[in-house]
This record gives C-alpha cells, structure tokens and sequence, in this order.
C-alpha cells in the first residue's frame, strides 16, 4: 500500500485538535492506521510527536493556551491508546524492560508510546510513567528483575531525581543496564555521561541496546 505524507497528516490532525474538532483528528490518523497505509512507529515518532513539539513552540509563543496544549496532549495519549489496540505485535524479541520517569518528571508521553512499541516487537514493558519516587521505583524493579530499565527526562528539572533513581538503582542492582531518553537526554549528553547510563533515542536504538544486552 502507498504511505501517507507525515507531515501532511501531522498538520491535519493538529489543525483539527486544535479548533476542538476530536472526532475528525482521531479519523486522521486512526483511518490510514487501519488500511496499514500508517505502522504504529510512523503514527508514535513521526506524527503525535512532532505534534506535541510543534504545540510546544505554540504554547511557548502564547499563541495557544494551557488549557488548548492540555487538550491535544490529552487527544495525543488517547490515540495512543486506541492505536495499539488495532495493530498486531510481531515479537521477536523477548525480555522484561521497566519503563519510569524519575521525580519530578510529568512529560510521560514518549514512554507510553515506547511501552507499545516494545511490546509490539516482542518485550513485556512495564510502564510507570510520570514522577515515579525512587524508593518505589527499585522496590518495584525488586520484585519483577527486568533486563533493563529505561527512563525519561524532557526537562532539566528532573536531572536531580534523575540522578537519585540511577543512584539508588545501581546500588541496589549493579548489572542492571539502565538507558534514558527524552529531551533533556539527547540535548545535554554530559548528563548521560556523567551517570554512566546509555542514551537512547528512539525504538529502533533502544531495540538494538536491548537486542545487545541479550545476546552477551
Ligand atoms: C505535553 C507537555 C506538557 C504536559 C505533559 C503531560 C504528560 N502527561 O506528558 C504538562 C502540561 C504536564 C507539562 C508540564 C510542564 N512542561 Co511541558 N511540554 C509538553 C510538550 C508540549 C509536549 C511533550 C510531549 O508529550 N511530547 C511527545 C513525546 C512523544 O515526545 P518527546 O517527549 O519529545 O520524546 C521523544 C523523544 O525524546 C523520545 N523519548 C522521550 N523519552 C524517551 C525515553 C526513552 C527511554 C527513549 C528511548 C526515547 C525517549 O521519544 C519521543 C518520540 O520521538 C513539550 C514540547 C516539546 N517540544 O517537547 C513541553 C515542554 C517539554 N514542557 C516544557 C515546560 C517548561 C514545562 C513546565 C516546566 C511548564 C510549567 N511552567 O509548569 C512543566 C514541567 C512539568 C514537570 N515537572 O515535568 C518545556 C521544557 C523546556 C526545557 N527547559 O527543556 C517544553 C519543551 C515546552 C517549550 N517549548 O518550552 N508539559
């Protein structure tokens, strides 16, 4: 089947979120998903997320509202949602990721759609999302012992709890591979460096970073 323009989507989709049309922005992107002229990882990476960024700029410029970033944020991770119900995992892959954003840390957008994209390849992901404390945070990796952990940073308000999590990680797991992504992660990678952790900036190279991981 033919693909669609991204992009032609991607400002359709946002042209109709924001004038409050949700019904047609959902049939935008959820139609060209289900005649497979849209995967999953082209609708998560190359429409909804540039999406939120360019509502970002908006919202940033005061040319949109809270309340008008709130409601395409909150259509965002209602398609999300929808879409994985209507797509068939391959698998391939096998292994357990736990998925958090450390404290202080709301954005939990990009982990929701790395959560089904992991497991639409094979890994069972146990998705945390936003804020998770770090105490709860290793309890929980305590009890499930995943491969890995992976975690996201948009902003740099959440480096300090970033660096609690690794921290309280490694000492409580000190094989555990742990990778980070988002934002903050990919824009400053000393942050990375410092806590000894592995960027990763998309599905295809957090699968190649797991993929490494099993075969050692
Ligand atoms: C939606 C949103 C919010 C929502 C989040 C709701 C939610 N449940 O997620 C709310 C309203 C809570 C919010 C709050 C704030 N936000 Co905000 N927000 C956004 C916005 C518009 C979209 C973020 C999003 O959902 N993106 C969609 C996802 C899919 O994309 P992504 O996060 O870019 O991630 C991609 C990659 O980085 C990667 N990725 C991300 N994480 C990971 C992790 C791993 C492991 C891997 C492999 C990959 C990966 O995958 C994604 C797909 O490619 C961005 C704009 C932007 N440019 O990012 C601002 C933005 C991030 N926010 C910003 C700010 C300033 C704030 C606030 C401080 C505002 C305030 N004054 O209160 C607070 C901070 C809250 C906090 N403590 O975290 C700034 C950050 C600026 C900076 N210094 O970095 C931004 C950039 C807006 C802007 N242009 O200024 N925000």
């Amino acid at each position: 089947l033919p693909g669609v323009d991204l992009t032609v989507v991607a400002q359709r989709y946002l042209d109709h979120a924001l004038a409050g049309r949700d019904s047609e922005a959902v049939r935008t992107v959820l139609d060209p998903l289900v005649t497979h002229a849209l995967n999953l990882n082209e609708l998560y990476e190359g429409v909804l997320a540039p999406v939120a960024e360019q509502v970002g700029e908006l919202w940033h410029r005061s040319e949109i509202s809270v309340a008008d970033e709130h409601f395409v944020t909150l259509l965002n991770q209602r398609v999300i949602a929808v879409a994985v119900t209507l797509t068939t995992p391959r698998g391939g892959h096998e292994g357990e990721v736990v998925l958090a954003c450390p404290p202080d840390e709301l954005h939990d957008t990009a982990l929701r759609m790395l959560s089904h994209l992991l497991a639409a390849v094979g890994y069972k992901a146990h998705l945390l999302g936003a804020s998770t404390p770090v105490r709860d945070l290793v309890a929980y990796v305590d009890r499930v012992r995943p491969g890995a952990v992976g975690l996201s940073v948009a902003s740099p308000l959440a480096i300090p709890g970033l660096t609690r999590a690794v921290a309280a990680l490694r000492d409580a797991h000190p094989e555990l591979r742990i990778f980070v992504g988002g934002r903050c992660a990919t824009r400053y990678p000393a942050v990375a460096d410092v806590l000894g952790v592995t960027v990763c900036r998309d599905i295809a190279e957090t699968v190649g970073f797991l993929a490494a991981q099993s075969s050692r």
